[in-house]
């Protein structure tokens, strides 16, 4: 199968509205082309900057304008961040990624500060990622220079939608930042979350304009809503898990390369219900019992899946099998 940036919208529906048995069966045949099924990449996520934030995302618990129980937090010092990292690895996660809740990066001392976090966790010989929200070519550049391998920024949404769940920047602000990313040569990581009320229109209008992107990202985050109490959406009820499935087994077919990351939302799901994502396409994890601010099942209880499972942890900057 060659790689193609040329779906419709259409091919994509009826894929991804497949029974669903068939098209599991098909993603875990693409997946096993392109993977190692069986390895399953950990990562571990950082809050290094926490709520506060001026945005109006309806989903999360860091925006100022929420009365949450997110304690808003300045920026951590480099030390304390690169202990994190160093307990990260020591755990067995080969992908560290640092979070803050901003609006867009600043060109200040903190941005300076968060350059020192990406090279110290660059020596550490770890994937390092960031997601600080929208980045100038300039900025990507830099992050560039310092050893940064991946950034984070999710389209979250279709663009007919995204005017529902965020009204303080528009879905070209996120495709730019995408942009600039792309052509500070750092690897691309952008997917979105379900369950936030949106059709199957807008989950297939989300993978296609990711599917559609001059180069696929490297790696598509598929979340499930956390609800949180104090945002807008905190009565969303719960996605089936089919819904999961469906989305990361199109994305699995359409973006053969990508590492398909189960991200948010695992803390509802049992054990079976994730081997039925592993099944479909996903290759990776957010590990440790907290994503950025929100629980996630602890290193014992994954552990345990892995056993069960009989997963193997991916190693570091791996590359793919054709
Ligand atoms: N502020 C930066 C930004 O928005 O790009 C970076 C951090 S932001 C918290 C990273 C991503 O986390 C969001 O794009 C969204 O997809 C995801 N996220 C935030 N809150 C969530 C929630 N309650 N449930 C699921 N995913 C969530
Ligand atoms: C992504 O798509 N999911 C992760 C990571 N990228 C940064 C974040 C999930 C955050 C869930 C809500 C929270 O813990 O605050
Ligand atoms: Fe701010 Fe990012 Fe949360 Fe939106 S998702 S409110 S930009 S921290």
């Amino acid at each position: 199968m060659t790689i193609r940036n040329n779906w419709t919208r259409e091919e994509i529906a009826a894929i991804y509205n497949k029974p669903v048995l068939d098209l599991m069966y098909e993603a875990a045949t693409v997946h096993r082309q392109y993977h190692q099924a069986g390895e399953v990449q950990v990562c571990t996520l950082l809050s290094v900057k926490t709520g506060g934030c001026p945005e109006d995302c309806a989903y999360c618990p860091q925006a100022a304008r929420y009365n949450t129980s997110v304690q808003a937090h300045k920026l951590m010092e480099v030390g304390e961040v690169l202990q994190k990292a160093v307990e990260a690895k020591e755990s067995g996660s080969t992908r560290f990624c640092m979070g803050a809740a901003w609006r867009e990066v600043r060109d200040n001392r903190d941005f300076d500060k968060v350059i020192e976090m990406v090279k110290g966790v660059n020596t550490l010989g770890l994937e390092v990622c960031c997601t600080l929200g929208m980045l100038t070519p300039e900025q990507a550049q830099k992050l560039k220079n310092a050893g940064l391998y991946a950034y984070n920024h999710n389209l979250d949404t279709s663009e007919n939608f995204y005017d529902d769940i965020i009204t303080t920047r528009t879905y070209q602000d996120r495709l730019d930042t995408l942009k600039h990313v792309r052509n500070a040569n750092i690897s691309v990581c952008s997917g979105g979350i379900i369950g936030m009320g949106e059709g199957e229109e807008d989950r297939i209008g989300m993978l296609y304009t990711l599917a559609t992107l001059p180069e696929h990202p490297e790696s598509v985050p598929v979340n499930a809503l956390v609800p949180v109490e104090g945002t807008p959406l905190e009565d969303q009820p719960k996605v089936s898990v089919w819904e999961m499935v469906r989305m990361i087994a199109t994305a699995r077919i359409i973006m053969p390369h990508a590492m398909v990351r189960l991200s948010a939302g695992r803390v509802r799901m049992n054990l079976e219900e994730q081997a039925l994502c592993f099944m479909a396409g996903a290759n990776s994890i957010f590990a440790g019992d907290k994503l950025l601010t929100t629980p996630n099942p602890g290193y014992v209880k994954d552990q345990e899946m892995f056993q069960t499972l009989q997963l193997r942890p991916r190693q570091a900057y791996k590359e793919q099998l054709v």
